[in-house]
């Protein structure tokens, strides 16, 4: 692991870098400086900007998803329209506005988009109703995960069809946190949803059912049977409600089928390479000790709650690793590393770099030829207050990736605002969500692209 001051060194590494990049074509022809990462405004006023997208239409509009509940469209003229596109704010659990990891959390465009103009939406409904938590007399499931098919109105491009949701898939939730939210359709066709492992902390608590592992309590990351918590799911959208794809790592075992790999804590968000292999790349953020980065195959198992990142987590004491932990699963499955870990900063070791990893995309635009190929991701936050911070990593074929900060024109430190999420729209180029509120409420949500200045 990297130091606190292997860190302060290299902050002080990239800067200069940046400097002598842009001054070593002083001789010989002029040219213009070599360019460097910063920000530019795409739309403000939001309240907890969560998802970007552009519809693969060729309309070159972006898409907004605020948490709250609404998707803003923002022109190809760089506006933003006055309706929403949809406001599924009615269909939603009641957001608290201090903190919340609920609400729309996922927005996926069909693949089809342009001509059967369906696009697939994650929110959190309210529970269902008269139903307890099996095992726990008296408690009932905080919300209930759902994911919907929803199409654009035939008389309006820039309007959604209310009347015209498909359920898909539902799933009940023990708690507030640990939701996931992200949706993507991969290259092979099919829908990915990210599912937490249910909330609470520890993976233990109601409805955290009991896995292999004995020696920690719960948990809904390594159980695939009992419900859909602590994993990746793939399925077909063309069925009804949807279809499982035949090559699904738990068909015709008694695990649920939909499961794509699993032992995840909070994948709150992925995105899979538009270049290279097409690789998922997967952002899960730690407990109090370490948050991950992992390349997700199918049928993986990620370790959560045996295990926060490579280390051996203690549901008795979060704050202390155990001194051994199994390396493979009860089916022998191997427990997967992380690709990137990074220290939390609760962590006592010291050198923490923050408190909730927000996963990125690889960068395959056209800005930054250097960025080629390298993994941009982040921190919501470095110390809990408004400092989200932006990485970028370089891949390897083994190993752990290195990675350095991602020092941005104007933020030599980190950004004054929490880093809600990262976009990227069809030319690779990335962007990022921010908000001065830990919480979904303000009118200080931004979207920005990252530009070339
Ligand atoms: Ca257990
Ligand atoms: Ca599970
Ligand atoms: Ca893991």
């Amino acid at each position: 692991m990297k130091s606190f001051t292997t860190f302060r060194r290299m902050l002080f590494i990239v800067i200069p870098l940046f400097i002598i990049a842009g001054c070593s074509k002083k001789s010989g022809m002029p040219s213009a400086p070599a360019k460097t990462p910063g920000l530019q405004l795409v739309v403000d006023n939001l309240i907890s900007p969560i998802v970007i997208a552009e519809p693969p239409d060729g309309s070159h509009r972006l898409f907004v998803v605020d948490e709250l509940g609404q998707i803003w469209i923002i022109g190809a003229d760089g506006k933003k329209l006055t309706t929403p596109f949809i406001d599924v704010s009615g269909k939603m659990v009641t957001l608290s506005p201090s903190y919340d990891e609920r609400g729309l959390l996922g927005l996926a465009f069909s693949p089809n988009f342009k001509s059967n103009g369906k696009f697939y939406l994650f929110y959190t409904a309210p529970p269902r109703p008269g139903t307890p938590i099996p095992g726990t007399p008296g408690s009932t499931w905080n919300n209930l995960t759902r994911i919907s098919e929803f199409k654009v109105s035939a008389a309006d491009p820039n309007l959604a069809d209310m009347s015209s949701e498909r359920v898909l898939l539902e799933d009940n939730h023990t708690y507030l946190n640990h939701n996931g939210g992200t949706l993507a359709f991969g290259p092979d066709g099919f829908l990915y949803i990210s599912i937490g492992d249910g909330g609470n902390a520890d993976d233990v608590g109601n409805g955290h059912v009991p896995d292999w592992y004995l020696v920690n309590a719960g948990g809904n990351g390594q159980d695939i049977y009992a419900n859909l918590m602590g994993n990746v799911l793939r399925i077909d959208v063309n069925g009804n409600p949807y279809s499982i794809p035949p090559d699904n790592p738990y068909v015709g075992t008694a695990a649920r089928p939909e499961i794509y790999a699993f032992g995840f804590r909070n994948p709150f968000r992925f995105s899979f390479d538009r270049g290279g292999s097409h690789q998922l790349l997967l952002g899960d953020v730690g407990q109090s000790l370490y948050e991950e980065v992992d390349v997700i195959t199918k049928g993986g198992n990620y370790g959560w709650n045996v295990k926060e990142g490579t280390h051996c987590f203690d549901t008795d004491n979060d704050l202390l690793v155990r001194p051994s932990c199994p390396s493979v699963d009860s089916a022998g499955n191997p427990l997967i590393d992380p690709v990137i870990e990074m220290v939390n900063t609760s962590n006592p070791i010291g050198g923490g770099l923050g408190i909730a990893i927000i996963g990125g995309f690889m960068y395959r635009g056209a800005a930054f030829p250097a960025f080629q190929g390298k993994y941009i991701y982040g921190m919501l936050s470095a110390d809990g207050n408004a400092t989200g911070k932006l990485f970028i990593a370089t891949p390897t074929t083994t190993g752990m990736w290195s990675f350095t900060p991602l020092t941005l024109n104007g933020y030599p430190t980190n950004l004054g605002q929490f880093l809600k999420s990262f976009g990227e729209d069809q030319s690779g180029e990335l962007y990022i969500m921010t908000s001065g509120q830990l919480g979904p409420q303000g009118t200080s949500g931004k979207v920005y692209k990252i530009v070339a200045q």
